[in-house]
């Protein structure tokens, strides 16, 4: 079976509309097809300041989430990053292999580190790329899902997994993104020209799984479309109402061309009072089975524990090999 893997950050509590559509929901699928390794990316979570008992929680809150979507301890490895240090200690090798003009490219540190300023901005933020090249190479994935705002990094990876290849012998496997073209990328309700993103969108721009459902419902009914009044999908002239049928028909398996027939001398009105029905009979489950997750953090922290341990036993192999090609002396 070809493996996969991704990770998902713990930090805002709630996982968004964005990162179920744009990549947990394809772990799901995944995981029936191939070798899934799946984590919370905790040392990634710390390249902005983080409260040590929130992040904690939100640790926790992450992987409940995962499971309430569907991840299945029985068919995919699920473990926290921080629990497999082969992370940080392939993230070491892949900086010193990585241009710091090459490094210096990736849009979205450019665009974080412009938001928070020079003196505000950590290394780590920097060098978070690297940390992800880290994490997939560790595993020797073939995908990588997730959503189109990761792109580049995966770019960045192959080409590190190659230079590596080329200069040590043969040792990762070059791997390929997985980013569907329907979902790769949800769009702020607010703003349908930019993503839904926890850091920028406003909090009616941004559906968070966890909220009252009556909230994202509301939300949702209040998403911005266009003056014209067709339902029609067109992403660059009614990006709003695009957004709209994209969540609708990914969420209810109904194809877009038969939601446009649907909804054919409808007002918008009608579109986003079914959507805001939809969404709350998405939420409402998904809540309470994270809620029952959380109320048994025994068998949560177990699942964790023997996913670490699979994890480990895959990336102490590579890290073993990428030590050795490297020529470290090995510790006898
Ligand atoms: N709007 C989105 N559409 C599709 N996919 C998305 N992802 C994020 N936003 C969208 C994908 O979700 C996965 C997890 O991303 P993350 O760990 O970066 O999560 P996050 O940082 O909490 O999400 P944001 O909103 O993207 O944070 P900011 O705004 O701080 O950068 C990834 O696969 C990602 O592509």
């Amino acid at each position: 079976r070809p493996r996969v893997l991704s990770g998902i950050q713990p930090t805002a509590g709630s996982f968004h509309l964005g990162n179920y559509l744009g990549a947990v929901r394809q772990w799901v699928a995944l995981q029936e097809s191939h070798d899934a390794f799946y984590m919370v990316v905790d040392l990634h979570a710390i390249t902005v300041p983080q409260d040590p008992t929130a992040l904690r929680a939100n640790t926790r809150l992450a992987a409940a989430q995962l499971l309430a979507a569907g991840l299945d301890p029985e068919r995919c490895t699920l473990f926290i990053q921080s629990h497999v240090p082969e992370h940080a200690q392939l993230a070491w090798v892949m900086n010193c292999l990585t241009g710091f003009g090459e490094a210096s490219r990736m849009t979205q540190f450019k665009d974080k580190s412009a938001k928070q300023g020079a003196d505000r901005t950590s290394v780590g933020l920097f060098t978070y790329p690297i940390l992800q090249i880290a994490d997939i190479l560790l595993y020797q994935a073939h995908q990588v899902p997730v959503g189109e705002d990761q792109r580049q990094h995966i770019e960045l990876t192959r080409d590190l997994a190659e230079r590596f290849n080329g200069r040590y012998g043969d040792t990762f496997t070059v791997p390929a993104p997985y980013i569907l073209k329907e979902t790769g990328k949800v769009y702020d309700l607010q703003d349908p020209t930019v993503k839904m993103s926890k850091s920028a969108s406003s909090a009616k721009g941004i559906i968070n799984l966890l909220d009252e459902p009556k909230t994202s419902a509301k939300k949702i009914k209040s998403a911005v479309t266009d003056t014209d009044t067709v339902i029609r999908y067109d992403a660059e002239a009614k990006p709003g109402v695009s957004n709209l049928l994209t969540i609708y028909s990914t969420l209810t398996g109904e194809s877009v061309t038969d939601l446009e027939k649907k909804y054919e001398g409808k007002m918008y009105g009608a579109l986003k009072t079914d959507l805001a029905e939809i969404m709350v009979d998405f939420v409402t489950p998904f809540r309470d089975r994270t809620q029952e997750y959380l109320d048994d953090p025994e068998t949560l922290d177990s699942v964790l524990a023997k996913g670490a341990e699979k994890a480990r036993a895959v990336a102490a192999e590579t890290l073993a090999s990428t030590y050795e090609r490297i020529g470290f002396l090995p510790a006898k």
